[in-house]
């Protein structure tokens, strides 16, 4: 006799499984929150603390105005270099002033940075001279200041190339003991290159102390953010890594220099990288070369512009009844008599021998090398005799 498997099934009673405890969730603590994180509304009023993202100490908070005003004031007079002929380009971070100083102010001196080139207002709120940091965009080969002294990578033009060198300097420094944190710049573009993913993927599996830091502002130069991903953000970029992730306000002083100084301490603590992807916009074109009439409308400029970070932070802390009216006017002063230094600095052209260029690329120099150094010689050496 032939039984069919459900009235075999029905003979024998089913036995219940006994209950298997629900899996920890392995995305459990890297996934950011839904909406980024905001401490100030945009007319500067304090929205409710939160235990996870504690203030700033306010003295911090005035410093980090000091230098988002003067960080601005500097960005118009580089732009402004570029029409006289003395910068042969400048990609300004107006609109991006909570960024570019919240991310050097939320290190020791003694961490990296590792900079793209629209951080020079970074570089300069880092205490480089600002002659220094415009070197590279002046035209020459070199990058102006000495990235060991200033624990500052050259600014990097060549995108996401600086999220590998990050990770192996500060895979290096822990190796050796030191608890230094190297923080990356990078934009939201940039996140599609491979670099990033090899630099993330790097220090994630090494435990490397890197803070990724993405700037979106929203545009690689032409090119929108909705046809750049289609992650749900750029910080969940991170849980494909391993990597704690967060997304915040990038016009919001507080919470901007909140969020880093804990992927900071996260990374410090020897619990390896964190990645910060700060929503901001860019209120210039990509450089002063470009026209950014073509592929946006003022309307979305101009509803940003009721974004602006620093407007933001002085409208609170004028609320706070730590800066008054004597105090925003000799701050204005300083950052007029910063520009002024900087432009007179740059009026004088520094004498530039062309033959420099080949002294530091090796050690040892290749053949190809030296024979090139002698073709730019004799080509300097005709130019002058044909001078004479
Ligand atoms: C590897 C590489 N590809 C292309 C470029 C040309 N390029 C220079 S800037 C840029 C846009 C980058 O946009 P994003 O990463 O969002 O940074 P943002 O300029 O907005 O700060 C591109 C494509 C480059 N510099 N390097
Ligand atoms: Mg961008």
């Amino acid at each position: 006799m032939t039984t069919t498997p459900q009235a075999a099934r029905r003979a024998s009673p089913r036995k219940r499984r006994p209950a298997t405890p629900t899996a920890p969730d392995p995305a459990a603590g890297l996934l950011p929150e839904t909406e980024p994180v905001r401490l100030l509304d945009p007319d500067g009023t304090l929205l409710p603390a939160r235990a996870d993202y504690p203030e700033p100490p306010v003295e911090a908070l005035r410093e980090m105005y000091r230098r988002m005003v003067v960080g601005r004031r500097f960005d118009a007079q580089a732009t402004a270099l570029t029409k006289q002929g003395r910068l042969a380009v400048y990609p300004s971070s107006r609109g991006q002033e909570a960024c570019q100083v919240g991310g050097v102010l939320a290190l020791r001196d003694d961490d990296w940075v590792f900079p793209t080139y629209r951080e020079s207002m970074a570089l300069t709120a880092r205490g480089i001279d600002p002659v220094e940091v415009l070197t590279l965009l002046r035209g020459d080969w070199h990058c102006g200041y000495d990235p060991a002294l200033r624990r500052t990578a050259p600014q990097c033009t060549p995108l996401a190339t600086q999220c590998v060198h990050a990770a192996g300097l500060a895979y290096g420094e822990s190796y050796q003991g030191r608890d230094t944190v190297a923080l990356v710049y990078i934009g939201d573009g940039a996140t599609s290159e491979g670099d990033f993913h090899e630099g993330v993927n790097f220090a994630a599996v090494f435990k490397a102390p890197v803070v990724y830091f993405v700037q979106n502002n929203r545009y690689a130069i032409s090119v929108p953010l909705s046809r750049q991903t289609a992650a749900p953000s750029l910080a969940y970029k991170g849980v494909g890594y391993g990597v704690p992730s967060e997304q915040v306000d990038g016009n919001d002083p507080v919470a901007v220099l909140a969020v880093l100084t804990r992927a900071v301490a996260h990374a410090r603590a020897g619990k390896g990288p964190f990645l910060v992807e700060a929503h901001t916009y860019r209120m210039e074109p990509h450089t002063n070369a470009d026209d950014a009439s073509r592929y946006r409308d003022t309307d979305e400029v101009e509803a940003w512009r009721d974004r602006d970070p620093l407007a933001r932070l002085e409208a609170y802390l004028r609320g706070r009844d730590v800066l008054d009216d004597a105090a925003v006017a000799e701050i204005a002063e300083q950052a007029e008599t910063y520009a002024a230094d900087l432009r007179e600095r740059m009026n004088a052209q520094p004498p530039v021998d062309p033959l420099s260029l080949f002294d530091h690329v090796y050690a040892e120099p290749t053949p190809q090398l030296v024979e090139q150094r002698e073709q730019v010689r004799a080509e300097l050496a005709a130019a002058t005799e044909e001078d004479a």
